[in-house]
């Protein structure tokens, strides 16, 4: 998922071409708009967090633009193309430190499991939405 931050800021095709670069195939892609109610339930894991509340208004403050990616040992390698959550801490040349803004702010979101990646993908395609 590209954020609010980095759609606002015009950072959808240099994000995504970093992404393409690294030699992912994009199998699904969708411009949309979460509600607080589905940023709620999109983030339910973290609900117990501190900053859910943050997290859930800052996630429907704007567009963004989710996909599903494809790649031999995906959710590892993305990780790695993202970098580390606070973009203080991203490694170089990473998305989040190139892209990001802050802790919350951080450009992209990336499935942390291959499980999670499923359901993140229902959670925005149907079948009929992938190729
Ligand atoms: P990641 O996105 O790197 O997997 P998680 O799963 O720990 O990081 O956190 C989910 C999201 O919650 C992050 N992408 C970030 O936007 C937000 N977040 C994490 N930690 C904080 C924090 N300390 N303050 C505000 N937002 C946070």
């Amino acid at each position: 998922m590209i954020k609010p931050d980095a759609v606002a800021a015009g950072n959808i095709g240099g994000i995504t071409k970093m992404i393409e670069d690294a030699g992912f195939k994009i199998v699904a892609m969708k411009y949309t708009r979460l509600t607080a109610e589905l940023a709620g339930k999109f983030y339910e894991v973290h609900a117990e967090r501190p900053f859910y509340g943050e997290l859930v208004e800052y996630m429907s403050s704007g567009p963004i633009v989710a996909a599903i990616l494809e790649k031999d040992n995906a959710v590892a390698d993305f990780r790695t193309l993202i970098g580390a959550t606070n973009p203080a801490e991203a490694a170089e040349g990473t998305i989040r430190k190139i892209y990001a803004t802050s802790i919350a702010a951080n450009a992209v979101h990336g499935s942390d499991s291959d499980e999670n990646a499923a359901i993140e993908g229902n959670f925005y395609f149907s079948q009929l939405e992938r190729f």
